[in-house]
């Protein structure tokens, strides 16, 4: 298993950030999504073989987020 991080940009209310983890933890591969609204990060623990790291970005631009290069 590896952790992602990823800062994302446009999270306005905690319905975004528990939204996305919802959304996050739902992903094939994906073993456990944290997003914490105040700092603008989550945190996503999934299986290499199942998920790459440039999906799990799309889905939180897919979400209606932001992810800074
Ligand atoms: Mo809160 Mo976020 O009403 O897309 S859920 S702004």
């Amino acid at each position: 298993m590896q952790t992602a991080f990823f800062t994302v940009e446009g999270m306005t209310c905690d319905g975004c950030s528990s939204g996305l983890q919802k959304a996050l933890s739902a992903l094939d591969g994906v073993v456990s999504a944290t997003v914490d609204r105040a700092a603008a990060r989550a945190s996503v623990d999934y299986d290499p073989g199942r998920v790459s790291p440039s999906s799990l970005r799309a889905a939180i631009e897919d979400a209606g987020f932001d992810v800074p290069a």
